[in-house]
């Protein structure tokens, strides 16, 4: 008989939590969306637009997950109803798991996860629907390296504050080619939350997400659809 391999015990712990979100999210139809990035990195600025822009057309939640996050937190209730803070290094499963049970779902159509890229090892999968990875162009491509397995797993990679390519030390090449050397597949957009740039791509990169799992969920709960379009 072939031995198992070792799994460590949070990893295990980990995975179940993880298995459980998915099954709360999907079985309320609800998209979600992890925001993993470095510190700094405009992630909540970055919510705080989206949210503005989407919220007539989505309901949204959000939950962040840093050692600031009720700082975070305050920022993201002046623009969306439901939000909730864990005060901690990073989120797990089993934190995000803890948060969902107490949280108002009820008609949510996106949730958003802020989360920072803390040290290895981190648990990948909380039991979202889609990993976004979020850096600067003041990060530099050697902290941006430091977190390719994050960036390798990602659905799409997010480079912030545009606007500060005016200061010539700002070396996007080395960045981007960082990113593309350990994703080639996934879409890449820039934005500037200082001049509104790359936001529509976002925006419509969610919208998309959120009306082909619907399409999606509607033709796998409709054998008539089904059988039409796959015979
Ligand atoms: N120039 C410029 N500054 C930005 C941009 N987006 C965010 N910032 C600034 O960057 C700083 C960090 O922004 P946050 O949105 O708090 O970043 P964060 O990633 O949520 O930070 P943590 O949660 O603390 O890790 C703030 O001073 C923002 O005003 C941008 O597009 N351009
Ligand atoms: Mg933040």
């Amino acid at each position: 008989m072939l031995a198992q391999p070792y799994i460590p015990l949070a990893e295990r712990i980990n995975h179940g939590a993880s298995v459980l979100n998915h099954e709360t999210l999907d079985d309320r139809h609800i998209h979600s969306i992890c925001l993993y990035g470095t510190p700094r990195s405009g992630k909540t600025t970055l919510l705080e637009r989206t949210i503005r822009r989407l919220s007539s057309q989505l309901r949204i939640g959000v939950i962040v997950g840093n050692i600031w996050a009720d700082r975070d937190a305050e920022r993201l209730r002046r623009v969306c109803d439901r939000v909730r803070g864990i005060e901690n290094v990073d989120l797990d499963a089993e934190l995000l798991r803890e948060a969902l049970t107490e949280f108002d779902l009820t008609g949510v159509d996106v949730l958003f996860i802020e989360r920072n890229a803390a040290v290895p090892p981190y648990p990948l999968d909380l039991g979202q629907s889609a990993s976004v990875a979020v850096f600067s162009l003041t990060d530099g491509a050697q902290r941006v390296q430091s977190h390719a397995e994050r960036i390798a797993c990602a659905d799409l990679l997010l480079l912030t504050k545009g606007d500060l390519l005016v200061q010539g030390a700002l070396d996007r090449a080395a960045i981007v080619a960082t990113l593309r050397s350990s994703n080639t597949v996934a879409p890449l957009i820039e934005t500037s939350a200082a001049r509104g740039a790359g936001f529509d791509r976002w925006c419509q990169w969610i919208l998309d997400r959120v009306h082909s799992r619907r399409a999606s969920e509607h033709l796998s709960a409709d054998p008539v659809y089904h059988n039409y379009y796959f015979g």
